[in-house]
């Protein structure tokens, strides 16, 4: 991947303003921060013993000790000064030691881009394709987030079974919740204080909105009749309704503590949750290593465990290398585009409709009785035409746009398209056009002001019309909610995109992409806030928002139903069903594409829309031991040692290969596989077994090779024969670049085919990219 000049500018503007942050922490340092001391894993007594000393010592020491780490691993969240953090470092048994990040939540953050499509789930009528099967579960999900809003008819619990026998969580008092706030749906909630900030939660529940929405989307009660004021009405429920919610407040409004983070993971492991649930990360920039983040390191332990582990990919796209949560053992989630539109169209006083996108309060009639202006031609005497033809605030004539629908370039980040509105508004403006692509393929919040988005292509059409008459007028009208909208899904274009930068040889870009744009869920039912409540309208219980985070937990709630259905299956299995069975075509039976209408690659979707039904019977499964993951962490670079704090016990006989290297890592048996072109040699090969997981034991695969031009690509052997006995297989493929026209970056696909299962991974050959 090449950056552009401008990209590289960005980059190093962020680096040095990255660098400045390093060192104004580091002034702050002696004053003492916060710092997480990470000692691996909790299974071994010399890891028990060097814990409690080490805390004793501190201790005794007067360092605040902020959390203390048992159950799933070892280690603490304390209050130390740099050179305290450095001596702390060297310590045997230590792994690592690191100033405690903040991370976010992956909602789109822009009041821009709040609104996009709606969630495939919401309403079961109409968007059915993620409708799980109702069977009982006692899948219980386990979420990262900002709190949860109980009383939401979300987390009802009628018809439940009591709680599994097994759960060993709690329901924490804290201020405006107590045990009572906590059901049969709702069975465990937990908060970890911000002690390195202003934000102290004492609570479970959610001033946010954000945990609310996320864990109704995995595993929300079905709510007849909801809607966001009437907007996307039917049916809301959770991907696996049948299954029960463990919140771990973790998050503030100020964001989420990398030391709250792990404290969840250590008590969601010891609570025994089956699956845990993060649409949150750090940014795409501040990538840390495995053994210095937060979520990498709590996830390890939890899959080590058996608890199947997924986060979102993160909203820095669509720029490459910006996916965030790539451990290998992180089933990692993009997000795309529903078949829902919300059409607000603009009626032109020819009679011209041209349909825009977005969620109105407005007022106007229904008749093109408005006048229309070009906002270059309400040019503020003061202002650069440029900046009116954008509408930039300030740079309108109040006089020549009053009463007036205003039409507006917003193809800039100078200003938001909020900004801009508020500036028609103030002026006495009454409608804004916007003329922005992306926008277009979302709906975006208006308050109660008329606003409409349109695409450059009707834009133009617009112009036309403005230019041709005297005294052009125009209306807007309410917003229609459209289904069965074509294209989707598509890649929504924040959703962030691979390759990892920091393992470019395992195909980790995301891994599976699902439902994160314009999703209804639950929402807490006091959130006054003018971007969400009407003016003179209660605030409503559902709310529409976007991001990667309403993907992850879509995903989280296919994975609930794939382990209630199967329920022995380690996590490597769950997530090669979910990957091995994702969609790649959208509902014109065309391939699924980005934002931009190009086809999406595996750095875009990964395996693919994930498939509601069809990781429930994968046929194979590309399983991965626990060994396997200590392997990837010495290809990686660690050495043995740490590699030995971390896991606990080595496996029998263990040890890092002499000649391990990142090109290894292509070996790890990931249901989909990246490689790096090597200049000096001809061709790679890598390995991969795949394990008969169907209830038919007597059954042979063949395999079909999608390959692009120029790459040739074998497969040995290319019949796998499975038998009673026989439940393993393993085959080799060789890539073969002879061609000198091949691009840096090519994709295909393998696939397994027994006439009743398909089971595909997809590959990338890359060249040219950075090592860790
Ligand atoms: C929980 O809080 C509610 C409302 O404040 C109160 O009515 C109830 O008695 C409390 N329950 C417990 C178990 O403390
Ligand atoms: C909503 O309720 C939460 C929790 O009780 C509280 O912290 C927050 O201030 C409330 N927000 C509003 C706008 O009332
Ligand atoms: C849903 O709303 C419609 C119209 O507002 C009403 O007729 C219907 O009874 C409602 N259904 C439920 C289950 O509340
Ligand atoms: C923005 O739109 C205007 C009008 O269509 C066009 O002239 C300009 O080149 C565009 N700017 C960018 C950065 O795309
Ligand atoms: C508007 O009309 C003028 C004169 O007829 C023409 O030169 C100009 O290109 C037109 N602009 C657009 C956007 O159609
Ligand atoms: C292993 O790596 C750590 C740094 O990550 C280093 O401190 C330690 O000395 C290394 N141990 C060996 C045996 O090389
Ligand atoms: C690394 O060494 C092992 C033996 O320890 C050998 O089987 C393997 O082929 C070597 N791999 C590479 C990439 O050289
Ligand atoms: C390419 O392969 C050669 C020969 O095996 C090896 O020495 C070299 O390190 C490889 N280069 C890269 C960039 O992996
Ligand atoms: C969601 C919403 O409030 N939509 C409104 C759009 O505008 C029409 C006409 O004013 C209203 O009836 C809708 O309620």
């Amino acid at each position: 991947m090449r950056t552009s000049p401008l990209q590289s500018l960005f980059l190093f503007a962020c680096l040095f303003a990255l660098s400045y942050l390093r060192k104004y922490e580091a002034a702050q340092s002696d004053a003492g921060m916060i710092y997480i001391v990470y000692m691996g894993a909790a299974t071994s007594a010399t890891n028990k013993n060097t814990h409690s000393l080490l805390l004793g010592s501190l201790m005794r020491n007067k360092n605040t000790v902020v959390h203390s780490y048992q159950h799933g691993f070892t280690g603490f969240a304390v209050r130390l000064s740099k050179s305290e953090a450095q001596q702390l470092g060297k310590h045997p048994g230590v792994v690592s030691v690191f100033p405690d990040p903040v991370f976010q939540v992956h909602t789109t953050r822009s009041w821009d881009f709040l609104l996009y499509e709606t969630s495939l789930l919401i309403d079961s009528n109409q968007h059915s394709s993620l409708d799980l099967p109702s069977q009982a579960s006692d899948t219980i999900i386990g979420i990262l987030d900002t709190g949860i809003w109980p009383e939401s008819e979300s987390f009802n619990d009628r018809g439940m079974g009591p709680i599994p026998s097994r759960w060993k969580g709690t329901c924490m008092d804290g201020q405006d919740f107590n045990s009572s706030n906590c059901n049969r749906k709702l069975i465990g909630a937990r908060y970890y204080d911000d002690h390195g900030s202003e934000w102290q939660m004492h609570s479970a529940r959610d001033s946010v909105g954000h945990g609310t929405h996320v864990a109704s989307t995995a595993a929300g009660a079905p709510v007849p009749n909801a809607s966001y004021y009437g907007i996307a009405a039917g049916t809301a429920k959770g991907g696996s309704p049948t299954s029960r919610i463990a919140m771990y407040r973790v998050c503030s409004p100020g964001g989420c503590r990398g030391s709250a983070i792990m404290a969840a993971f250590d008590d969601a492991i010891a609570d025994e949750v089956d699956i845990l649930s993060l649409s949150l990360g750090s940014s795409a920039l501040f990538a840390p290593d495995f053994t210095t983040d937060p979520i990498a390191i709590g996830a390890f332990h939890a899959v080590q465990k058996g608890i199947t582990v997924i986060c979102s990919a993160g909203n820095d796209g669509p720029s490459p290398q910006t996916v965030v949560n790539v451990a290998p053992w992180i089933l990692t989630v993009a997000a795309t585009t529903i078949d829902r539109d919300f059409e607000s169209d603009l009626v032109l006083g020819n009679n011209k409709v041209i349909k825009g996108e977005s969620i109105n309060f407005s007022d106007l009639r229904e008749s093109p009785e408005y006048p229309l202006i070009d906002g270059v031609s309400a040019k503020a005497s003061s202002a650069r035409e440029e900046e009116a033809r954008k509408c930039y605030p300030d740079s309108l004539d109040k006089e020549k746009i009053e009463g007036k629908i205003v039409f507006c370039q917003h193809n800039d980040t100078v200003f938001t398209m909020k900004e801009k509105l508020l500036g028609v508004k103030a002026a006495g403006g009454a409608g804004v056009v916007f003329v922005n692509d992306k926008a277009r393929l979302v709906a975006s919040k208006s308050g109660s002001f008329p606003m409409t988005v349109i695409g450059t292509k009707d834009a133009a059409l617009v112009l036309e019309y403005i230019n041709s008459t005297r005294n052009p007028s125009a209306t807007i009208l309410p917003t229609e909610t459209i289904t069965n909208y074509k294209p989707a899904p598509t890649v929504a274009y924040f959703s962030a995109r691979g390759p990892s930068y920091s393992t470019p040889n395992l195909l980790k870009v995301p891994d599976i992409a699902a439902p994160g744009v314009n999703i209804l869920a639950a929402w807490i039912a006091n959130d006054t806030t003018g971007d969400i409540t009407l003016q003179g309208k209660d605030p409503p219980s559902f709310n529409i928002i976007s991001g990667t985070s309403m993907s992850c937990p879509h995903v989280a709630g296919v994975v609930a139903a794939i382990k209630s259905q199967n329920p022995t299956w380690s996590p490597s299995a769950i997530m090669s069903a979910i990957m091995t069975t994702a969609i790649q075509t959208n509902n014109l039976k065309e391939p699924i594409t980005t934002h931009s209408g190009v086809v999406a690659t595996p750095y875009d979707i990964g395996a693919g829309e994930v498939s509601p039904t069809g990781g429930l019977q994968p046929g194979l499964a590309y399983e991965i031991e626990p060994a396997d993951y200590l392997l990837f962490l010495c290809y990686y670079g660690y050495n043995i040692t740490d590699i030995k704090l971390i896991s606990g016990q080595l496996p029998h006989g263990f040890s890092c290969p002499m000649n391990s290297s990142t090109d290894m890592i292509s070996n790890i048996n990931y249901p989909s596989i990246a490689v790096s072109k090597n200049v000096t040699k001809a061709s790679v090969t890598v390995r991969r077994t795949v394990t008969n997981v169907d209830s038919d034991e007597e059954t042979t695969y063949t395999v079909t090779v999608d390959a692009p031009n120029g790459l040739e690509v074998t497969v040995v052997p290319d019949a796998l024969k499975f038998t009673r006995s026989t439940k393993r297989l393993s085959y080799q493929v060789t890539f073969l670049y002879s061609s000198p026209s091949v691009k840096d970056v090519v994709f295909g696909a393998i696939t397994w085919k027994n006439g009743k299962h398909k089971v595909r991974s997809p590959f990338v050959v890359s060249s040219d990219l950075p090592g860790p």
